[in-house]
């Protein structure tokens, strides 16, 4: 059993929280140990601290790289309590025991945020903490070692219930979280540093998380789930304001994150445009002269799969779309805002769910994309890939028409967030028939020429939505079969990457069929 804790280090870039800490530390009769600043803020607030100079003997130099890197300060960390020659060791050099450690880091993640020169981003790499906070989190037997603000409380509580002391429980728990703290520190240096010196694949890459929710369970309900984010500041599923309903699940941050993901290669200000999601596929998407429309045409599209959907809007949700949506089941609604009068809306159905972002993210960003396999991580660029007009090339005989184009355009955005083999198929800026997940293109394409059907006799139609439309393929037609299917079913152009062995011999049959047709160099492979 430890002694009623004596000694703590402090050394703390943000001070949040850290006079409260410290007077209740000293009311414990606790000594303080500290660095420059973190002493002086001590201070300042009428408590008796010791600075670590005082024990080092040595002076806090070369710019604060070197205060706390030394034997007396390590020895008191590190030194095994129960182990004589440890003992012993202290006794000769007048080593302090130190029972506690609060440290946290310089703010190099901040300093990656905006976006900081070389010079600052080396300056705030933190070496004396970091080594501080593993010497101490090892000697966890003995020490406790906190590396958030969030913990103080925590550990306030813990000296309270325990007369003074903490539970091995306690400081094995803080010392699980402080190597993983160093370890994401440490990660975060690396990834900067590979992006600086422009390593495209570098030999080892750190990754790590932050828990932001606990989830009741994964995919299914016999699988434990969490959400771990990265402390990035793209907008979108990881830094939401949930406004009402029930915490989202597994499959609802997933699906939020696809329909967030698709909405946003739609600007703000090219007009209105919604996506629906089931699945992590998009079963309708749209633009609209506004918002409802957007969302109706979006809802036209496939009105069975988008029952209790996700739906994803480009704009601020306002509410005459809010009433809109609550005419049938939804699981979430994701916007970069919604309106009061939205909100009072959604308000009356309690388990839909409101999320509100900072904004719509940037499709056109560099990041990493993360697949896990057995025994690894799949890592590679994100998809930004983007199209404009100037980079298709029109293979066929007939050249597409002005809506055309815009319509091949919309669709190639779109089957880019559809799982592999993509079909497509638009008219004036809305999907009328998606297929998706097909091991065979040719059935995707019926897949989607079928769902339009279903939706021309839902809406009492002549003929199917997909009559005079436009087709989009992720990836190229292998044979003209495709296509040809395609172009039976009703569609005037076709947008593919091309590429094809017998590229030869589809742009044959499109022409045969007098299909317009543009090829756009890059595949949108998603698996
Ligand atoms: O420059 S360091 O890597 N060298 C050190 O020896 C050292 N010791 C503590 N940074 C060091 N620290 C860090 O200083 C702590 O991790 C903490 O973030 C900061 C607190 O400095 P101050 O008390 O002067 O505000």
């Amino acid at each position: 059993d430890l002694a009623p804790m004596r000694r703590a280090l402090i050394s703390v870039s943000d001070k949040t929280g850290l006079v409260d800490l410290g007077k209740a530390l000293a009311a414990r009769g606790v000594e303080l140990l500290s660095t420059g600043g973190t002493s002086k803020a001590l201070r300042d607030a009428g408590l008796e601290v010791k600075d670590v100079s005082e024990i080092t003997n040595f002076p806090e130099m070369m710019d604060g790289r070197v205060k706390t890197l030394h034997p007396m300060v390590h020895g008191g960390l590190l030194a095994l309590r129960d182990n004589g020659t440890h003992i012993q060791a202290m006794q000769e050099h007048g080593i302090p025991e130190i029972d506690l450690l609060v440290v946290n880091l310089y703010p190099f993640e901040a300093a990656l945020a905006r976006g900081a020169e070389y010079d600052e981003m080396i300056e705030n790499i933190d070496i004396g903490g970091p080594a501080m906070i593993r010497a101490s989190a090892k000697n966890h037997g003995f020490t406790t070692t906190i590396v958030d603000v969030e913990d103080y409380d925590a550990l306030l509580a813990e000296l309270e219930a325990n007369d003074g002391k903490t539970t091995y429980g306690f400081r094995q728990k803080m010392a699980q979280n402080a190597y993983a703290r160093t370890a994401a520190y440490d990660a975060a240096v690396s990834n900067w540093m590979a992006g600086a010196a422009g390593v495209e694949t570098p030999r080892r890459r750190a990754f790590a998380g932050e828990i932001k929710q606990t989830l009741r369970y994964g995919e299914n309900p016999h699988q434990q789930a969490a959400f771990y984010v990265d402390g990035g500041n793209r907008p979108g599923v990881s830094n939401f304001e949930q406004h009402q309903g029930k915490e989202l699940s597994y499959n609802n941050i997933n699906d939020t994150d696809a329909a967030f993901e698709l909405v946003s290669e739609f600007l703000p200000k090219d007009g209105p445009a919604c996506a629906i999601i089931k699945h992590a596929n998009p079963c309708g998407v749209s633009r609209g002269e506004t918002l409802k429309e957007a969302y109706q045409r979006a809802f036209d599209c496939d009105r069975t799969s988008a029952f209790g959907g996700i739906i994803a809007l480009n704009q601020i949700l306002d509410a005459e779309t809010a009433l809109a949506i609550t005419e049938i089941f939804t699981e979430v609604v994701i916007a970069p805002g919604a309106d009061d009068a939205a909100k009072e809306i959604f308000a009356k159905k309690k388990n839909l769910r409101l999320l509100t972002t900072p904004g719509l993210a940037n499709a056109a960003s560099a990041g990493l994309a993360f697949k896990q396999v057995s025994g690894g991580l799949l890592v590679q660029d994100r998809d930004n890939g983007m199209m404009t007009f100037e980079d298709l090339k029109v293979v066929t005989k007939v050249a597409p028409t002005q809506q055309e184009l815009e319509d091949l355009l919309f669709a190639w955005k779109v089957a880019k967030h559809v799982k592999s083999n993509a079909i497509v198929y638009a008219k004036n800026g809305a999907t009328v028939g998606i297929g998706a997940g097909q091991m065979s293109r040719v059935d995707s394409t019926r897949i989607a020429a079928r769902k339009s059907q279903d939706m021309a006799d839902v809406l009492g139609l002549k003929e199917p939505t997909v009559m005079g439309s436009v087709v989009a393929s992720d990836a190229f037609f292998p044979f003209p079969d495709g296509l040809l299917t395609a172009a039976e079913a009703g569609a005037t152009a076709v947008i593919q990457p091309g590429g094809s062995m017998r590229d030869d011999e589809v742009i044959k049959a499109a022409d045969e069929a007098g299909l317009a047709m543009v090829f756009t160099g890059q595949r949108h492979f998603r698996h």
